[in-house]
């Protein structure tokens, strides 16, 4: 690792926790993160939507530094900019890169404020999503009907809020290019329809069907995918079913960490 490049675009690895802090790059942003998380993919999408260059950072979350601790307790997305500075949160880079780049890509909210803040409202949904799918990870096979009812109470939710505004372009909001509500509803819309096939087919994917249940989510998370600009952003269906296999591999009651690296097998 000591190889590591620190002042161009190639990605570098932190995989242990005694590394040190890769210097600054003096040239281009960096972003830390991981491959599979969905919040890090949410900064990617708003990174890309306004064709922003930077250096990735594959951070190995089982076996963290402290540097990274100090940072933010060690999550990521982490952004660090040429001069050392440092902001964190997947929601704080989305309007970083909105608001930072006006000339670059295209904007991903509304110019009139009232359309902007009704979108912020919408967004707010992923909220309640989030919510509901967290039992169905934490409790594996153990997801029950209850959970089962929650979770398609709140996708009910999200295809009644896409009956409202989405054409034929796909996006939430009916607009040509993708706004902030469908980079905050893609992460968790698009692992949900990556449970088929994987092993969560039969116990999860089978019972929400999501291609039949819940079209236009579908057609959201396919109108992301088929962005040329998304291509390098998105989190792929086979390393997003190798997690989903260490789940369910998990011991009884041991929290689930974000590794590296992920074999893709
Ligand atoms: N509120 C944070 C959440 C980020 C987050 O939870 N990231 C996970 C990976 S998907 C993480 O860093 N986990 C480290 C840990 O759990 O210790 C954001 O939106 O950026």
């Amino acid at each position: 690792m000591s190889a590591e490049s620190t002042n161009d675009l190639t990605e570098i690895f932190v995989t242990s926790g005694d590394q040190p802090k890769p210097a600054t790059n003096p040239n281009y942003l960096r972003l830390y993160g991981h491959h599979l998380c969905p919040f890090v993919e949410k900064a990617r999408l708003a990174l890309a939507a306004r064709n922003v260059v930077y250096q990735n950072c594959e951070i190995d979350l089982s076996n963290k530094t402290e540097w990274h601790v100090a940072i933010n307790g060690g999550f990521v997305p982490v952004l660090e900019f040429p001069d050392g500075t440092i902001i964190h949160e997947s929601k704080v880079i989305m309007e970083y890169a909105e608001e930072a780049y006006p000339d670059q890509g295209y904007s991903t909210l509304p110019d009139d404020p009232v359309e902007k803040a009704q979108l912020r409202l919408a967004s707010l949904i992923i909220d309640q999503v989030q919510a509901a799918y967290y039992p169905m990870y934490m409790k594996k096979f153990g997801f029950d009907d209850n959970d089962l009812k929650n979770l398609k109470e709140k996708l009910q939710k999200v295809e009644d809020l896409l009956a409202q505004r989405q054409n034929e372009s796909g996006f939430a909001w009916g607009t040509e290019n993708p706004t902030q509500l469908d980079i905050h509803l893609y992460p968790l819309m698009s692992r949900l329809q990556y449970m088929r096939g994987s092993a969560f087919n039969e116990h999860i994917a089978e019972r929400i069907d999501p291609e039949t249940n819940y079209p236009r989510i579908i057609r959201l998370v396919e109108a992301i995918r088929n962005r040329e600009e998304f291509k390098n952003a998105v989190t792929q269906k086979i390393p997003q079913h190798s997690i989903i296999q260490k789940l369910v591999e998990l011991p009884e009651g041991q929290r689930l960490s974000l590794s590296l690296p992920v074999k893709f097998e």
